[in-house]
């Protein structure tokens, strides 16, 4: 149903209903949520919520932006409190205009002088205006509408302003005859004799909307039986907000610790499910160019690397480059990628890896095993299409995008821009063709990957990226297993395994230059930055 529509249901149907102040989107949502069926986007609320007075020192621009926002975070209408219309008829015609934009339902507006105070505040110095100078703004307002359902509410400050019953009704039946579709009649006092009055003498030649942040111990039932359409609790989610944010400032600044207050205050899963991100992730599986999509990863993360003081209490894999720990350098990189299915090995301070939306096994054995038994341990999800990947490297995504279009059941990336200093390393790879520029996107066969490769022999150096894939990863799961019989398998690493799967089946190199790192060591963390 559209907006416009349900508010005016809302303000027409015969019972009485209710709507709640909102002063942003998410006190709009939060309104929402409670179970009203509309908003009052009350000048008040808004303006305190931006820290100035209900004087319109906020600009009429400014306070649509803060309505566009409210509407979009909700499906429930909106009525805004337009106050005077922010000048005259012309003015209330653009306003109006502006409004229907951006789907707000419709405005109420007052018969006081621009710029106006709030209804509680010196009230009775407040001049009115006169009838006819407000009623040209309710018609002009009723003209421009393009949709007839946008409801045009007068509000009469007669009672505020200090007049008896006399000149509300007066002016309440000036603007019925206007076009006004509800009249909202607002009173200071702590009774509802005002509205009694009022009611008694209006009988139901309109709607008839109330305001009782004065009268507020009088029961509601009184106001059923007095007819009224629409009650509006017109500021206690800024009320309430103010409250709780007075009490959580001091104690935080008291006590210098969040220790006392996290249990007081919503949690920032529930920030993220009230800004919809629910919605987020599956629209991010629909629309994301998602080359990955078939593809889980497993991060092999469980040694603690020999960094001396910088992995003394956390895994290496959580040691920071560009700004974030590597590990989510990774996650992020497999995210980008398409890829969400994400498991993580941990053994070293395990309690210390923590990340959302990822599945943890743990190595416990992480001291004396290296990344073959982690990768055992992760067998079960080794699955159709694997990414495997070290927990200690950074790379550039376009790597993943690239091992991911592989071809090859087995395919594991090689720098071919590696460093030789003469110190043998086990991820030399030796491979069936040198890299060379004809080769730039195509895979070579991997024939060895040892550190008692010669020289001339290596192709080049394994980066600890692995793809399986179809018989590839029927093929891992198959040799891990028949590996994990053999009585020293837990001494053996990486290369064993790729040596094993090179007599069962083609494994495949894909050749990069640079655009990685790896952390093993400090020389290449002196290379990398912002650590
Ligand atoms: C508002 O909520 O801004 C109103 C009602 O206009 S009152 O504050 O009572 O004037
Ligand atoms: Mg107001």
């Amino acid at each position: 149903m559209e907006k416009t529509l349900a508010l005016k249901n809302l303000i027409t149907s015969p019972g009485l209903e209710f709507i709640m102040e909102a002063h942003n989107g998410v006190s709009a949502k939060i309104v929402e949520e409670a179970g009203f069926k509309g908003i009052w986007a009350s000048s008040l609320s808004i303006s305190a919520s931006l820290g100035v007075r209900d004087n319109n020192e906020a600009s009429w621009t400014q306070i649509l932006e803060i309505l566009d926002f409210m509407n979009d975070s909700v499906e429930i209408p909106i009525l805004f409190d337009g106050d005077t219309g922010y000048g005259n008829f012309n003015n209330v015609r653009r306003l109006v205009k502006k409004l229907e934009q951006i789907n707000i339902a419709g405005i109420c507006i007052e018969d006081k002088i621009f710029p106006k105070t709030n209804s509680f505040i010196r009230s009775e110095t407040q001049p009115l205006a006169s009838i006819e100078e407000f009623c040209g703004k309710i018609k002009a307002a009723c003209d421009v509408r393009r949709d007839k359902n946008f409801t045009v509410a007068a509000r009469t400050e007669a009672f505020i302003a200090g007049y008896g019953l006399e000149e509300a009704l007066k002016r309440a039946e000036a603007y019925r005859e206007a076009g006004a579709d509800a009249i909202l009649v607002h009173s200071k006092k702590s009774n509802p004799s005002d509205i009694e009055a009022f009611m008694k003498n209006w009988g139901e030649k309109l709607p008839v909307i109330i305001v009782p942040t004065k009268y507020y111990s009088t029961p509601t039932e009184v106001f059923k039986d007095l007819k009224i359409s629409l009650i509006i609790w017109a500021n206690h989610m800024i009320r309430s907000a103010v409250t709780n944010m007075k009490k959580i400032a001091a104690r935080v600044y008291s006590d210098k610790s969040l220790i006392n207050v996290e249990d007081q205050i919503a949690s920032v899963a529930e920030l993220f499910r009230l800004q919809g991100d629910e919605e987020l992730r599956e629209a991010e599986k629909k629309y994301l160019p998602a080359a990955g999509k078939n593809f889980n990863a497993v991060v092999l993360a469980a040694s603690r690397g020999n960094l001396g003081e910088l992995t003394e209490s956390i895994p290496k894999t959580l040691i920071h480059i560009d700004g974030k720990p590597i590990l989510f350098n990774i996650i992020d990189n497999f995210n980008q990628t398409g890829i969400k299915d994400i498991t993580v090995v941990r053994g070293f301070a395990k309690d210390k890896i923590k990340a959302q939306n990822v599945n943890f096994i743990d190595n416990d054995e992480y001291d004396s095993t290296s990344e073959l038994y982690s990768l055992y341990l992760a067998l079960g999800v080794i699955r159709e299409n694997t990414i495997i990947c070290y927990g200690d490297i950074v790379f550039k995504s376009y790597i993943l995008n690239e091992l991911i279009n592989d071809p090859g059941g087995i395919t594991i990336v090689a720098d071919a821009d590696y460093e030789f200093d003469g110190t043998p390393r086990f991820d030399y790879v030796k491979t069936s063709a040198a890299y060379s520029k004809k080769l730039y996107s195509q895979s070579v066969n991997f024939i060895k990957m040892s550190p008692k490769l010669p020289k001339e022999e290596i192709g080049g150096e394994f980066i600890g990226l692995i793809k399986v894939s179809g018989e590839g990863a029927a093929a891992m799961r198959e040799c891990i297993k028949s590996m994990s019989g053999t009585e020293n398998f837990k001494k053996l690493g990486m290369q064993d395994l790729l040596d094993e799967l090179a007599k069962r089946m083609p494994v495949l190199v894909k050749f990069i230059k640079g655009s990685w790192l790896n952390v093993n060591n400090v020389i290449d963390l002196q290379k990398s930055v912002n650590l």
